[in-house]
């Protein structure tokens, strides 16, 4: 029999027998709160595994899909609302729409329906929505008698939407300063903020964000490379090779360490990955929680901490103030 020949994602072989229905640690099949029965899609065993189903619903599932479709149902209409309920113009101007939070003058208050009630609404359930797909990262994990790193990856994440929806708009006094919901809208709400707080990238915060999110995308890169690069040796086995190291991880450190000097170990690299991918969120919430409430302008204050140009005015008009002020006519 030839052996099986793996090619990147896309596998010639897929296990399509019996279900796995899991075990419990009795050794009973584990069938409470698992919902679906499952069947084997050969597409998707392209792209993973070709069994579909079942599927966990507990309470925690239950509520975090209610409360996130309100969410979304809630955003939809009032987006459709705008367009005078014409399927049409909401189709051709999706992209655009929006619904906003309230403005200023209503500060932690709660507004008439149709000048931000309605985002109220819509990100209370969000946010019970979030709350409940976390507490069941959580309680899966539990069951399985895992550990929690999962739970723990997407807290950090939502420690950064807390920041953004929840801890920075209160701080500010207002909830005017939260994300609209919408496609472009809060896009154009990311660019209005870091020109509001002075350029976000003299945020130091931002910076180490960045550094962790392309850090994050060149670990998985190379491990997911050498990973790949050794199975023909028994790499992809790769928890085997933690306790019980074969050429596959020789091979793998050597390839490193002659290439830059250092190689991190077949256990210890996922702890690089998980640490770089959870650091993002980390350090951006900080960043942001930090603008507007302690830093008002990050480019004045990148200047005063001597890592932004003093400009003597030998650099333009941008120097002046004003391009009055630099042709000498301000007067
Ligand atoms: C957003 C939060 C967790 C999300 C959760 C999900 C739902 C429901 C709905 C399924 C990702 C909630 C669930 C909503 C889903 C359905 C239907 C995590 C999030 C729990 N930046 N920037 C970052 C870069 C600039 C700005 C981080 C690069 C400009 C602002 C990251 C560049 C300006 C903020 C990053 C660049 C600007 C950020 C995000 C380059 C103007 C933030 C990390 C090359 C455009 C955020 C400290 C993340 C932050 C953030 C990268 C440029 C503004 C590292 C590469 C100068 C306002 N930027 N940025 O993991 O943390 O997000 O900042 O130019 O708030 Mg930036």
């Amino acid at each position: 029999m030839k052996f099986p020949d793996y090619q990147n994602i896309f596998t010639q072989v897929q296990v399509q027998s019996k279900p796995e229905m899991g075990m419990d640690d009795q050794g009973n099949n584990m069938m409470e709160e698992r919902t679906g029965k499952p069947f084997f899609s050969t597409f998707v065993g392209l792209f993973g595994n070709a069994q579909i189903g079942p599927y966990y619903v507990g309470w925690t599932t239950l509520v975090a899909f209610a409360t996130g479709i309100a969410w979304f149902v809630i955003v939809g209409f009032n987006m459709l609302a705008q367009v005078g309920y014409s399927i049409p113009q909401f189709i051709r101007q999706l992209f655009w729409l929006a619904l906003e939070p309230p403005s200023p003058e209503y500060g932690l208050s709660m507004p008439p329906l149709d000048e931000g009630g309605w985002y109220i609404i819509a990100s209370f359930f969000l946010l019970v929505s979030v709350m409940t797909w976390l507490l069941r990262a959580y309680l899966l994990a539990q069951q399985h008698k895992m550990g929690k790193h999962i739970f723990w990856g997407y807290a950090a994440a939502v420690w950064l939407f807390l920041v953004l929806g929840l801890f920075r708009p209160v701080l500010m006094g207002s909830w005017s300063e939260a994300v609209p919901y919408g496609i472009f809208p809060h896009l154009d709400w990311t660019t209005a903020f870091s020109i509001r707080y002075g350029n976000l990238y003299y945020n130091p915060f931002h910076c180490l964000s960045i550094v962790f999110l392309y850090g994050s995308v060149l670990l998985f890169c190379m491990h997911g490379g050498t990973i790949l690069a050794v199975t023909r040796y028994g790499g992809d086995r790769e928890l085997e090779q933690i306790y019980d190291r074969g050429t596959a991880t020789e091979r793998a450190a050597l390839f490193w360490r002659w290439t830059m000097g250092f190689n991190a170990t077949m256990e210890g690299i996922h702890r690089w990955a998980w640490w770089f991918a959870v650091l993002t969120p980390i350090t951006g919430g900080i960043g942001i929680l930090l603008t507007g409430t302690v830093v008002d302008n990050w480019f004045i204050w990148a200047q005063e901490h001597n890592f932004a140009p003093m400009y003597d005015g030998s650099y333009g008009y941008a120097d002046y103030g004003s391009y009055e002020a630099f042709i000498g006519k301000e007067n």
